[in-house]
């Protein structure tokens, strides 16, 4: 079944950085956002020092289209030399700050960034593989408001025009893992970016008045572009976490209306016994995506909060695609449809969503298949990877999700699986393939095979099943310590055996399904 919602954006040609800058609000002097730390930045400060380091880059004599490459922790200013890097026209490459030098390695080779920004702290290892790769310019930024980035970007003019940009220059892109082999280059443009934010700006009714408390990294889609262009282009305040903590977010309730999160940020806060009602009661939108979050949850957090958490469902290939509703959808009459708990909602306007069974047709009402898409926020393609993209798409132009689910009659989407073999683990990828292809590089190890379980806190965690070679000694933990130093800690196996084979079927192949059972309950508080 092919599900299509009217659009409601037009095309844009202008560069998102000035999109955003549009919206900003009257009173430049007004609070945009508010620290942890107790810091505030105006509209005029966020104005000014883009400028600056837009021409601090500009000043730097890039080549078009330079890829600047930025690996460092949650601050203002990592989220200002994002927005400079729009408006001076060059292409934006956050790197999660988990990732290890064998990581940052690969994408500093794949993408040749001209311009590589890192913490002091890693300056060392950092620059090493950049000069290593030809790159020209190292800064390093750090969230106390240190750093050479912004020291040369102090000396800067303050007024610059933000560089016109076409709808489908590359604005962004951003690595995600393979099924096999590395990492791939999502490229996203500013028309990409734009419309999604245009879309979800109208389908999540943002209101004037509207606060977000942002709590989640900078360096993902959810964090980066749905949180932030979100409150940017309403130009709300926003009240700026450099770290999820529980009850952290719960202090700041009481002065939002908007927050946003994976699966695991609600887990944990309701557990915390100061969640109520009257701590919520300003709020007005709890999102939920990157993940899929338990009917459980969704439950509970009605419960004890009297709110119905919004989940939605997007990549980083493709921004946001769907979304349950925030105000009743008119399709289903006066009441309306309501948000549906275990469903991601309806297609985005704008993108077109189909669920192909293999037999190569469209899947009639609740059946299951893959989730196809197309829509002005449908990348075009991974970084120098033309046959990668060419596969991902069917010939009518749909990109392949790799997500399992089915629409039903009412039009709502569940996703049911995953063609791809990958963990969801607290809202992050890891890809069994490329922790498989480290193990098995490994000393004495013959071959290995990771999946993914169920995990009370990070919805679904990786287990490690290693098989040595003839006559070696494996010990699961320097196992899992030497993955350590050169894995991001997130892909971490939690666990790890070793033992003398793994299951396969007539075929020969690894029967995952069969381990996922063996651990099934490793994790669960009563195992
Ligand atoms: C941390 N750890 C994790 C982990 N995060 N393990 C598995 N999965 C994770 N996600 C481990 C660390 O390795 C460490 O283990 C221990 O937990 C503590 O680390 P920490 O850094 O102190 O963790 P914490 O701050 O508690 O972080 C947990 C978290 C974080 C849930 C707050 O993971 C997070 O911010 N997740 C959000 C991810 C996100 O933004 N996803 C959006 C992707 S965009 P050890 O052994 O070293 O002590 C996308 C598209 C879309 O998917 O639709 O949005
Ligand atoms: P990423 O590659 O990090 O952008 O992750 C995208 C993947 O996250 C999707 O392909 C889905 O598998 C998953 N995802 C995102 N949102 C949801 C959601 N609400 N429910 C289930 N899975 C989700």
């Amino acid at each position: 079944m092919t599900t299509t919602s009217p659009s409601s954006c037009g095309q844009s040609d202008q560069n998102l950085f000035s999109a955003l800058r549009a919206r900003f609000p009257a009173l430049l002097d007004s609070a945009a956002v508010e620290t942890d730390q107790g810091l505030v930045y105006s509209w005029r400060d966020l104005e000014r020092a883009t400028a600056m380091m837009a021409n601090l880059l500009t000043s730097l004599d890039l080549p078009a289209g330079a890829r600047i490459a930025v690996q460092v922790e949650k601050s203002v200013e990592a989220m200002m030399l994002y927005l400079a890097t729009l408006r001076a026209g060059y292409v934006f490459l956050p790197l999660n700050t988990a990732y290890k030098s064998t990581e940052v390695d690969y994408f500093v080779q794949n993408a040749q960034p001209s311009v590589v920004v890192c913490s002091a702290a890693d300056f060392g290892w950092v620059s090493k593989i950049a000069f290593k790769n030809g790159v020209q310019h190292v800064f390093t930024l750090n969230d106390d408001r240190t750093g050479s980035w912004l020291e040369r970007a102090a000396q800067c003019s303050d007024q610059h025009t933000p560089v016109a940009r076409k709808a489908d220059d590359l604005a962004a892109i951003l690595y995600t893992s393979g099924t096999t082999g590395r990492s791939k280059g999502a490229m996203l443009s500013h028309g990409n970016l734009l419309s999604n934010t245009q879309v979800l700006h109208d389908y999540w009714s943002w209101r004037a008045d509207d606060v977000l408390i942002h709590a989640l990294p900078i360096f993902h889609v959810h964090g980066l572009f749905v949180a932030l262009h979100g409150a940017l282009f309403n130009g709300s305040k926003m009240i700026w976490l450099a770290k999820f903590d529980a009850k952290t977010v719960l202090r700041h309730l009481p002065q939002a209306t908007v927050f946003m999160g994976v699966p695991t940020l609600y887990v944990r806060m309701l557990a915390e016994p100061a969640l109520t009602p009257a701590l919520a009661r300003h709020m007005r939108l709890f999102v939920s995506g990157s993940a899929p979050m338990l009917l459980e949850t969704f439950v509970a957090w009605r419960e004890r909060t009297g709110h119905t958490i919004l989940e939605r469902y997007g990549m980083s290939e493709t921004v946001m695609l769907t979304s349950n509703p925030c105000q009743p959808d008119a399709r289903f009459g006066a009441q309306g449809a309501q948000r549906r708990g275990g469903t991601v909602g309806f297609p985005l306007p704008g993108v077109s969503l189909r669920v192909r069974g293999e037999h190569g047709r469209d899947c009639d009402v609740d059946e299951i298949g893959g989730i196809e898409v197309k829509g002005p926020n449908v990348f075009s393609g991974y970084w120098r990877m033309p046959e990668k993209t060419a596969e991902e798409f069917t010939s009518d132009g749909f990109f392949r999700t790799g997500d399992v689910g089915k629409v039903d009659a009412d039009g709502f989407v569940t996703i049911v699986g995953r063609s791809k073999d990958l963990i969801i683990s607290g809202g992050y990828n890891v890809y069994p393939a490329e922790i498989e292809s480290f193990l098995n590089d490994l000393p004495g190890v013959a071959e290995s095979a990771v999946v993914g379980v169920a995990h009370p806190d990070f919805g679904e965690v990786g287990v490690a099943v290693v098989i040595p070679k003839a006559g070696a000694q494996l010990d699961p933990a320097s196992i899992i310590g030497n993955l350590k130093s050169r894995l991001a800690n997130f892909k971490i196996p939690k666990h790890c055996v070793v033992t003398a084979e793994l299951p396969r079927n007539a075929m020969g192949k690894v029967q995952k399904n069969l381990l996922r059972e063996q651990f099934r309950t490793l994790f669960q508080a009563d195992a």
